[in-house]
């Protein structure tokens, strides 16, 4: 794969270049004619004067990003009760971009859309579906917690990241080469999907999702208040098809989840051992689980048919002295799982105990041929501190763990905790760094794959309380940067953020390759090319309306500065779908398209595709306007609908 950012670098400053010249021959009206022909576009004075003319400064740190400079690193951030995906350039840690996923977006016309909707819809449940008819067909909400990317052999391979929402059991993919969502599904039988992570040998392959609450297997009202029958389940999902490829019904709530490098096991903390359905009863016992998933087995009991079928999908019994799940006993309510660069040590996170525990994956073939005892695969269990939720790694023997009750990272060493559990008089912890305050996940540059390369840690603090000018009761939370290339961690960067970004991958830039303008081939609006082709209209030439009885399609082209129609005709109750297609190849030239007064809005980047379907309930003259800035005439780019009322 590429450098992108070598790609990028060149037709970036080509077109800086041109701007800066343009610059020089006067651009008193801010306005420049670039050299694509009769593109007329506004630039902004500050931006294109302003950057030559900076003072030049010593970088303060390497974690300074200049103007004009790209970051080394891609984050994807999930985002909490917010439902999207965000992009953060690391170590400058600016927002890049959001990619709306499982929430609604007014500036892209997300959950507006019929591509948006498509994806929205296709994959919830039948009883879903039902129950939404009424409630305008979608979920508005999500909760976005874990976003992670595909793996080939060990290492991300750009195609994809998946993500979850806890609020309602869905997991999603994001293609990474236009950043949109392509699917989403909702899982039968689980009730919320918390855990998730992917397989990372030989690639990805399954995608696995972690059932936390339990309910009655069967949830139509039959049973309720007998918490004895209620399941978890642990499903995998298939990346490729983003079908549920099996499920194994567990005991006990299922938190995180994570994936050795030999492609053989799948491996989840797990707590309420008990059973319990509130707080005190689930934390009534010492200890609770790391629950193991034999993949190999499980596929050959699915081969073999030793599994139910249920909503669809084979459901395999994978509770306590089944052959496909071993229960390793650790502390009360662990929480993060997480596997280290490499390749064979585990950790899993004490939360309400201070420990870490650490387990070799070499020894899970013993213990699933019950050579050895569960118990006997752990192989260090560190005290780090009070709260230990996630740990991260730099591919040099150390791990980070965050400790929530603490407010601090712990930075410690893997060899040195085995060999103080063997006895030896050594303490494993090398640092620990205030932060600020109560950190949850935290990350490191490539840490989640076996090309962890030890530069950068960020950490995700719950809470930021004083570290940012106050902005009334609800507060942002604080993603540090940390920089862990020398001894020492060093705070560098305060980030505040929006709710809640849960967790985040780090990437380096080399593994991800986005396109600039998308194909007029893509998938993403191939309904709508096929809807146009059955009309007789050539989506990039023509701009028509089409009308069916009471359903009328409304084709257009939209060129800087202008839509295709300056008009359009229809009748009161008319159900209207609107085509836009965006003819502009120029890179970054994005239309929109707004109905005023209609509720309308969308976003149509270079070549592509967009389509709304209303009903034309009110009668009247509606402008429609385009809504991403796009030129020096970009207020003028519009029109009119006309609705003609409807006579009695
Ligand atoms: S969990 S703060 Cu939803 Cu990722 Cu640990
Ligand atoms: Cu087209 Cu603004």
């Amino acid at each position: 794969m590429t450098d992108n950012t070598k790609d990028h670098g060149v037709s970036r400053r080509t077109l800086l270049g041109t701007t800066a010249a343009a610059a020089g021959v006067g651009l008193a009206g801010g306005i420049a004619f670039t050299t694509d022909g009769n593109q007329l576009i506004g630039t902004a004075d500050a931006q294109t004067k302003a950057a030559p003319t900076l003072p030049a400064r010593p970088a303060i740190h390497k974690a300074e990003v200049a103007p004009g400079e790209l970051d080394e690193y891609y984050v994807f951030f999930s985002s909490g009760q917010t439902g999207e995906l965000r992009i953060v350039g690391l170590p400058s840690m600016r927002e890049l971009m959001r990619v709306p996923v499982f929430n609604r977006c007014s500036a892209t016309g997300w959950g507006q859309t019929n591509e948006s909707l498509k994806v929205l819809t296709e994959g919830l449940l039948p009883e879903t579906r039902e129950f939404l008819k009424t409630r305008g067909g979608t979920y508005v909400n999500g909760d976005l917690h874990h976003p992670h990317l595909s793996f080939t052999d060990g290492t991300y391979d750009g195609r994809y990241a998946f993500m979850n929402d806890k609020a309602n059991t869905r997991v999603a993919r994001v293609r990474l080469d236009v950043m949109k969502c392509d699917k989403i599904i909702q899982l039968p039988n689980q009730h919320t999907v918390h855990g998730l992570r992917v397989q990372k040998y030989p690639r990805t392959g399954y995608v696995f999702c972690n059932g936390e609450d339990r309910v009655p297997l069967v949830n139509d009202g039959k049973i309720l208040d007998k918490p004895k029958e209620y399941h978890a389940i642990f499903t995998a999902v298939d990346g490729d098809t983003m079908k549920v490829a099996w499920q194994v019904m567990v005991d006990g709530n299922l938190d995180n989840v994570d994936a050795d490098y030999q492609g053989k096991y799948a491996f989840a903390t797990c707590y309420n051992s008990e059973e319990g359905v509130n707080a005190a009863e689930m934390t009534a016992s010492e200890q609770d689980w790391v629950v193991i998933f034999n993949l190999k087995r499980i596929e050959e009991g699915v081969k073999k048919g030793d599994f139910k079928e249920m909503g669809g999908v084979p459901v395999l019994d994978g509770r306590k002295g089944s052959p496909y799940t071993r229960y390793v006993p650790i502390s009360n309510s662990p929480h993060g799982m997480n596997t280290a660069p490499d390749g064979i040590h585990i950790v899993a996170n004490g939360k309400l105990s201070p420990t870490a525990t650490v387990m070799d994956v070499r020894l899970f073939d013993q213990l699933f041929d019950d050579k050895i005892k569960p118990r006997d695969v752990v192989v260090a269990e560190p005290e780090l501190g009070l709260g230990p939720l996630h740990t991260a790694y730099d591919g040099k023997g150390n791990a980070y763990t965050t400790l929530f009750i603490d407010s601090q990272i712990c930075k410690w060493n893997i060899d040195l905790a085995k060999r103080a559990f063997k006895g030896e008089k050594v303490s494993p912890i090398l640092q620990k760094l205030d932060v600020h305050y109560q950190p949850g996940h935290n990350h490191t540059s490539m840490g989640q794959t076996k090309e962890a390369d030890g530069k950068w840690l960020i950490s995700l603090n719950k809470f930021s309380k004083d570290r940012f000018l106050n902005v009334g009761p609800l507060k942002p939370e604080n993603d540090q940067l940390i920089d862990i290339s020398g001894d020492k961690m060093k705070l560098v960067h305060d980030g505040p953020s929006f709710a809640e970004p849960h967790d985040a991958t780090i990437v380096h830039r080399s593994k991800i390759n986005p396109i600039s303008i998308w194909d007029r081939a893509d998938p993403m609006f191939s309904d709508a090319i096929k809807q146009a082709k059955a009309d007789g209209i050539k989506l990039e030439e023509e701009s028509k309306v089409i009308r069916d009885g009471n359903i009328v399609r409304v084709y257009m082209t939209s060129q800087a500065p202008s839509f295709g129609l300056e008009h359009f005709q229809v009748k009161q109750g008319d159900q209207v779908t609107v085509y836009v297609t965006n003819i502009d190849s120029v890179e970054d030239l994005t239309h929109g398209f707004s109905i005023i007064n209609y509720g309308i809005n969308m976003e149509v980047a270079p070549q592509a595709t967009a389509s709304v379907s209303f009903s034309a309930d009110k009668a009247g003259v509606y402008w429609y306007y385009c809504s991403w800035f796009c030129h020096a005439m970009h207020m003028e780019m519009k029109g009119r609908m006309f609705v003609e009322p409807k006579t009695a």
